[in-house]
């Protein structure tokens, strides 16, 4: 199939999921087209099937903001034209499945090419709920020829809060366990903690939803039964906010920001812990991850990530904001080892048994069969 991909090329989830489903669709024989403003974040190096097309932004002095909705809208039409596209497969709904919806309207008379949404978190739990571009979500969800969600708890948000009866299928978020794992000598761990203290971690965009400073406030109640250092790892928003929180804490010497990083696998296998205290998480693939590193987490129930961590079993979870008991929950597994073991293999082994790429990807050809086949029978 020639596939056409639409996302955020930013650090960032859907992002990610986008970037790693284009790579799988390529190793698959599939020819992949990524139609984005920048490269792509983890598409840094040369693969065979896939290519790249930039969304040039016009600037004129008449704009007093960039059109980047239609000049997005405009580039899809032309890669369906001149490559031809079996799908075009839009990643997070704004604005890129109301671009979709913009081009189908444009190639549809002459391309059978489908539009598939999937939805990823916050373009349905936060930003999408604004009214200005409430209707426009709804509209473009319900125009798309085929909707995905990465959770159970995504799609049921869409159909409840958009009012929205159209079928979502839920296709959960992969990692790929052979690259995801824990892997011997770790350096991090010889510089972060020398003297053989436990190390948390913590991924994310460092937006408001993801309560970095929870992450701070969980460190403290872990640092009153063990020692033990937190690695921060991203960037955002809320970073100085968290700078300074150590400050106050007078945590400074506990707490390493590591900035953005892409060596990830790296990084997770020298953890103990993942903190994932969020106030939103549609699913959590920063947890799943670490789990496939061997890195049970301690995080929120909010939203999805009860359907990838198991409490009791691959981590624990608890109520936003309830530091005590995540730290509580945390000084209970760092301080068990046979316990911490348990919870380590049965992390990995969920990873491997639930979410490898080599389980999930299929189901998305199966999807674009699907919306193919439904095509040619209209
Ligand atoms: O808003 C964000 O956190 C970023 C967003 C994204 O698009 O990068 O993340 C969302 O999509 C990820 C990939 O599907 C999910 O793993 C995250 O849980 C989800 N974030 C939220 O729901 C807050």
């Amino acid at each position: 199939m020639k596939i056409g991909i639409t996302c955020y090329p930013t650090y960032g989830g859907s992002g990610v999921v986008a970037t790693e489903l284009g790579k799988a669709l390529a190793l698959r024989g599939h020819e992949v087209h990524f139609i984005t403003y920048a490269m792509p974040m983890r598409l840094d190096t040369y693969h065979d099937n896939i290519y790249y097309h930039e969304v040039d932004i016009p600037n004129y002095p008449v704009f007093e903001f960039q059109l980047y909705t239609l000049a997005l809208a405009g580039k899809m039409v032309d890669v369906v034209r001149y490559e031809e596209l079996d799908i075009l497969h839009v990643h997070y709904a704004i604005p890129h499945a109301i671009s979709g919806y913009m081009a189908k309207q444009i190639f549809q008379s002459e391309f059978k090419t489908r539009l598939v949404t999937t939805l990823h978190g916050t373009d349905i739990t936060l930003i999408g709920l604004e009214p200005s571009f409430q209707p426009l979500v709804k509209f473009s969800i319900e125009q798309s020829d085929a909707v995905t969600s990465v959770s159970r708890f995504l799609r049921e948000k869409t159909t409840s809060q958009f009012g929205i009866d159209k079928d979502i299928d839920v296709i959960p978020n992969f990692v790929d366990t052979n690259i995801y794992h824990r892997n011997g000598g770790c350096s991090l761990r010889e510089q972060v903690a020398p003297k053989g203290e436990k190390v948390l971690v913590h991924v994310s965009n460092f937006r408001p939803v993801k309560r970095v400073d929870d992450t701070i406030y969980i460190l403290r109640e872990v640092l009153a039964h063990l020692p033990a250092k937190l690695v921060l790892v991203g960037d955002g928003p809320e970073r100085a906010t968290a700078e300074r929180l150590c400050r106050e804490l007078n945590l400074c010497d506990h707490v390493k920001f590591l900035g953005k990083q892409s060596a990830l696998p790296q990084i997770l296998s020298c953890a103990d812990l993942m903190l994932l205290p969020s106030q939103s998480e549609s699913f959590g693939l920063a947890a799943l991850e670490a789990m496939s590193c061997g890195v049970p987490v301690v995080a929120t129930s909010s939203g999805g990530i009860p359907e990838v961590v198991v409490h009791g079993e691959s981590g624990y979870v608890a109520e936003i904001g309830d530091v005590r008991r995540m730290g509580r929950y945390a000084v209970d597994l760092l301080l068990n080892e046979k316990k911490l073991q348990k919870f380590r293999a049965n992390a990995r082994r969920r990873a491997v048994e639930k979410f490898d790429v080599n389980l999930i990807i299929p189901r998305y050809e199966e999807l674009y069969e699907r919306v193919l086949a439904s095509s040619v029978d209209a």
